[in-house]
């Protein structure tokens, strides 16, 4: 397949985006991207491509298209991008550590996932801290099974990766957005050996990005308080 056979309709500030795009560069898939930005950052007068209203069942991003076949939701498109393209693998090809793998995806996208959006669409202080403190028992989690093995789910990079990754991108701008949460050293420590695989340095944000990210939910929040 040539590289115009896969296209990724996403956009940087988006999390579910970045765990799509995490994969794709860590599995060494060529791609290009068309950007779609979610409607709270969408430019005004911005033409949603015609493609993307037609295939995307929610109208939203991450969606991805391979060949003729489109796909939305960024954990199936983790599986189906793995049955796709099975080579530089993210995901245990044994069935046991499989289902354990995708338990954590699962458990991460929920109790992750939930803490840190209320932190950055948070508008009251209380919310906020409520929000770090249960992102905080989380990271609790994730240190235990840190501590096991260096990677989130076995020996090696895996969905579970992916997912952290847009975790990851944006802890400098949670930070700034009130998160007291901090990273056990575990975390900190995995995070850290994230920056050095390929899928990382292709969604890294420079400090434009948490600039934009972090001024945007500053607005926000003024915009509810007011
Ligand atoms: N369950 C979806 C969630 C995707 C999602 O919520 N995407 C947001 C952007 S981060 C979106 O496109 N929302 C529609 C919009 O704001 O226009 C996934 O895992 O991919």
């Amino acid at each position: 397949m040539s590289s115009t056979d896969v296209v990724l309709f996403g956009h940087w500030i988006c999390p579910f985006s970045v765990r799509v795009e995490f994969a794709l560069a860590q599995k060494e898939i060529a791609y290009s991207l068309v950007d779609v930005p979610p409607r709270a950052v969408r430019p005004k007068g911005f033409v949603v491509p015609e493609e993307f209203i037609a295939h995307s069942p929610k109208l939203e991003v991450p969606m991805v298209r391979v060949g003729e076949t489109y796909l939305a939701d960024s954990i199936p498109i983790l599986q189906w991008l793995e049955d796709l393209f099975p080579a530089h693998s993210l995901s245990p090809t044994d069935d046991a550590q499989h289902g354990v793998m995708m338990e954590r995806v699962t458990w991460l996208d929920k109790n992750v996932y939930r803490p840190m959006i209320g932190v950055y669409y948070g508008t009251d202080p209380e919310k906020i801290t409520e929000a770090s403190v249960a992102f905080g028992k989380a990271m609790e989690t994730v240190d235990s099974w840190l501590l096991v093995s260096p990677w989130l789910a076995g020996d090696q990079p895996t969905f579970a990766e992916a997912i952290m990754a847009g975790v990851y991108t944006r802890w400098t701008g949670l930070q700034r957005l009130g998160m007291t949460a901090t990273l056990p050293d575990s975390v900190e420590q995995h995070k850290e050996q994230m920056k050095l695989l390929t899928g990382w340095q292709t969604v890294e944000w420079s400090d434009e990005q948490t600039d934009e990210f972090v001024g945007r939910f500053l607005k926000y929040r003024e915009i509810q308080n007011s």
